[in-house]
């Protein structure tokens, strides 16, 4: 079960997953607040922050607890969709801060 994967992790410029990158999105976006939202720490929200948080959904990537945290976009201490949604709409533009910012 499990398996530790090494915390530097792998998301290097690789085909983002197409369920979710619509050609409009925009490659990733300046943090809105400390580093909330960015899950990988590379200092970008991009979707692989997302995909980090939709392979939590899934069950098939679990975050750590300081992943959790950063992930937990608008700080109601669960992840779950509407932590995803909060992420797409950033993505997208719709908002320019995540709830979760003071
Ligand atoms: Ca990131
Ligand atoms: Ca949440």
């Amino acid at each position: 079960m499990g398996g530790g994967r090494p915390s530097g992790v792998s998301y290097q410029s690789g085909p983002s997953p197409s369920y979710l990158a619509p050609p409009f999105w925009p490659p990733g976006k300046p943090m809105a607040c400390g580093d909330l939202g960015d899950i990988d720490g590379d200092g970008r929200i991009t979707l692989a922050d997302m995909d980090l948080l939709t392979k939590h959904l899934r069950g098939e990537r679990l975050l750590t607890p300081e992943e959790f945290v950063r992930g937990d976009v608008n700080r109601d201490g669960k992840i779950n969709i509407l932590d995803w949604s909060g992420y797409r709409a950033y993505l997208r533009g719709d908002i320019q801060r995540f709830r979760g910012c003071p």
